[in-house]
């Protein structure tokens, strides 16, 4: 039987809602610093997720015509000036932690399992949300913090997975993601991994078939049950993700 090694987290979406009222913010601040007419309103944000990155997503609005043409020193400044926005946002405390993320990253830490980041935002917006949300300590607890622009392809490809299990030199097979969209479950499925997904506003009406187990959220002990929308594995029943539910997934 195999015992879970490893767990591998996505950033934005599954840590914490960053998408809606942080980095969509912080664009539209950056946008208007910038002195752009352009603002991206919730549904506009939300079609434009489908490209991962924030520096390829401007490229993306380019090409579809809602803001003007720009270069890639361009669009990497008017980023650069959105990292900063974001940052300042996650140091003012506008994001939490989604239900149940600290708590499954404590029990997992405390029980020896490899912890890891696999995303494709920034590390300096990953480094803000470490820094003034989880906890400094955090910078040490995770093994890897695989980010951004390390890898040359970003989700839905599996090179930041890879990357992150090369790095931590641990069995694919005793890895478990997890995730929040269909990109990223796609790029921890090539790499060949479990997926666990907790979706969220943007991403439940995402295509999800091949995720391992598909909930709410990953709930708490002393709140309401996490909601089951997808359990191929027949997992159930459950109240809330803890270690033993992870172990389930990776043991079958
Ligand atoms: C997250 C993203 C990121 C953020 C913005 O995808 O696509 O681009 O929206 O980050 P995932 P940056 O959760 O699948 O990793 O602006 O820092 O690139
Ligand atoms: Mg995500």
């Amino acid at each position: 039987m195999k015992s879970l090694q490893c767990v591998l987290f996505d950033v934005d979406g599954t840590l914490a809602d960053t998408e809606r009222d942080g980095h969509r913010v912080a664009f539209n601040m950056a946008f208007e610093a910038a002195d752009m007419s352009r603002v991206w309103d919730v549904s506009t944000y939300g079609a434009l997720l489908a490209v991962t990155g924030g520096k390829e997503r401007i490229r993306q609005d380019v090409v579809n015509g809602g803001m003007p043409a720009m270069d890639d020193d361009q669009i990497a400044e008017l980023h650069a000036a959105k990292t900063k926005f974001y940052q300042q946002l996650i140091a003012d405390g506008a994001i939490p932690l989604r239900p149940g993320v600290m708590r499954l990253l404590e029990e997992c830490y405390a029980a020896g399992i490899t912890l890891g980041i696999s995303t494709t935002t920034t590390p300096a917006a990953l480094d803000a949300l470490i820094h003034h949300v989880m906890g400094a300590e955090w910078f040490d607890r995770f093994a890897v913090l695989a980010a951004g622009d390390i890898v040359p392809a970003k989700k839905p490809a599996p090179d930041i997975y890879n990357y992150a299990l090369e790095q931590l030199a641990v069995d694919p097979q005793r890895t478990l993601a997890v995730e929040d969209s269909a990109n990223g479950l796609q790029s921890a499925k090539a790499a060949g991994l479990s997926c666990l997904v907790t979706v969220n506003g943007y991403t439940r009406n995402h295509h999800f078939d091949d995720a391992d187990l598909l909930l709410s959220d990953l709930g708490e002990p002393d709140s309401d049950g996490v909601a089951v929308l997808a359990d191929p594995h027949h997992l159930e029943p459950f109240h809330h993700v803890d270690l033993a539910l992870l172990q389930r997934m990776v043991s079958r």
